[in-house]
């Protein structure tokens, strides 16, 4: 008897070619030239190989690197740096893709002069050295970080021919490993109608936020580590504040205090920045929550398909304080759509990694991929995600991702 699966395994589940997301392909049905010659190369096995290093580092022959954002008005200090999400797979970036966003570059810190003071409304200040916080349990979590303004060029009128990264790597995923900020704030003693925290960093940007308590006692960590490792020095070093699901300037790096308020502080950076213009001409503070949100990294911009047959459509999916519970897979420019298989464990905060088969036969065809999460929360079109802000608003874009590819295999962002 032939299985379930079996019996899809050739049948196209919506248009432009997509096939059942378990489809079992044989190398037949892939399109793959079986045979093709290498350019000549030393026979590497007679040589001996380089010796071992105090460090490691990737193949030279990766090209891995981050995509900087050009041109930001207050300098290099102020820009941000992007994953080049195209070029990587799974769940996790690796640390020194992880992406970066600093208001007044990365301070050079030394973990002995360094301290968290947690003062305000409590009973007793409290200061910890790195060494002090190194004591405490730890727990360990797979988080996304996300910048609220990720995907921003997304809401400029021309779509840009841009990879997959430039345009929407403004986002991450570790393993992030600290102390959950709840056995400080405990020491230290909350005040009744303690109900904010506002978070300081010991850079010079003055980058200063107001958390809501509650979010930071039941979620909120002192990450000390990331994908096993102490933190980059541009994710925070010595420690950052970690918020899991939020927009990631609340994430405040190279922590130095946490003070304990009734009410939020009103800083420049949650004013002047960092509030959602509405269209109708109201704002929206405190929108910490990242909504459901996904985009196809292969194929996707500026790559070439270069043989038809089948691709393996891939991407990452994720969503604040919710879990990923499907995602949907479009060629037809959002016609028809096919669920998707989402191949790691989904977790809350965590990114998910979705793949689905797709045959291209040569047929134009527009890749978008749709996220659902376990509210039911769908992610919406670029129309719909547009509707509800100004224009003006650079914040908090989760509209689909639309990928062109033409009939000579171009893959390009386009707006549908
Ligand atoms: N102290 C401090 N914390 C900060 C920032 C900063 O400039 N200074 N940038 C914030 C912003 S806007 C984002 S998106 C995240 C970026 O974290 P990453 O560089 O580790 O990816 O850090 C946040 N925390
Ligand atoms: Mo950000």
């Amino acid at each position: 008897m032939k299985s379930d699966i079996g019996d899809k395994k050739d049948e196209n589940v919506a248009g432009n070619g997509l096939l059942h997301r378990r489809a079992l392909l044989k190398a037949s049905t892939l399109g793959i030239a079986g045979g093709f010659l290498l350019p000549a190369q030393a026979n590497l096995s007679s040589i001996p190989g380089a010796p071992q290093s105090v460090y490691g580092k990737p193949s030279r022959f990766t090209g891995l690197q981050r995509e900087q954002t050009a041109g930001h008005p207050f300098g290099p200090e102020a820009g941000s740096s992007s994953s080049p999400l195209q070029s990587l797979n799974g769940t996790i970036t690796p640390n020194s893709l992880h992406f970066e966003r600093h208001h007044a570059g990365i301070p050079d810190i030394n973990p002995e002069r360094h301290s968290l003071t947690i003062h305000g409304d409590v009973n007793q200040t409290l200061k910890f050295s790195y060494e002090n916080l190194l004591a405490y349990p730890m727990e360990s979590h797979r988080y996304f970080l996300e910048c609220s303004g990720n995907s921003y060029r997304n809401t400029l009128p021309t779509a840009l021919d841009l990879t997959a990264g430039s345009l929407n790597g403004l986002i991450s995923g570790a393993e992030w490993t600290g102390v959950p900020l709840h056995y400080l704030l405990d020491e230290a003693g909350l005040g009744k109608d303690s109900s904010w925290v506002i978070a300081e960093g010991a850079d010079a940007s003055g980058h200063t936020r107001s958390i809501p308590l509650q979010l930071i006692l039941d979620t909120a960590m002192v990450a000390l580590y990331q994908n096993g490792e102490p933190l980059r020095p541009a994710q925070g070093y010595p420690m950052r504040l970690f918020v899991p699901g939020c927009e990631g300037n609340i994430s405040v790096k190279w922590l130095e205090a946490i003070k304990v308020q009734q009410t939020p502080a009103y800083t420049r950076e949650e004013t002047s920045k960092y509030t959602d213009l509405l269209k109708d001409g109201t704002a929206e503070m405190f929108s910490l929550g990242m909504e459901v949100k996904s985009v196809i990294t292969s194929p996707s911009g500026t790559m070439k398909l270069r043989r038809k047959g089948v691709y393996e459509i891939s991407g990452m999916a994720w969503s604040g304080a919710r879990m990923i519970s499907a995602v949907e897979v479009s060629a037809d420019g959002g016609k028809t759509w096919a669920e998707a298989m989402l191949q790691s464990d989904s977790q809350t905060n965590a990114l998910t990694r979705f793949r689905i088969p797709w045959h291209w036969s040569g047929q134009p065809s527009v890749l978008q991929s749709r996220a659902i999460d376990s509210k039911g929360n769908v992610q919406p079109t670029r129309n719909m995600a547009l509707e509800r802000y100004s224009m003006a608003n650079y914040y908090h874009y989760n509209g689909i991702q639309s990928w062109q590819v033409d009939a000579k295999g171009i893959v390009k962002n386009v707006y549908v």
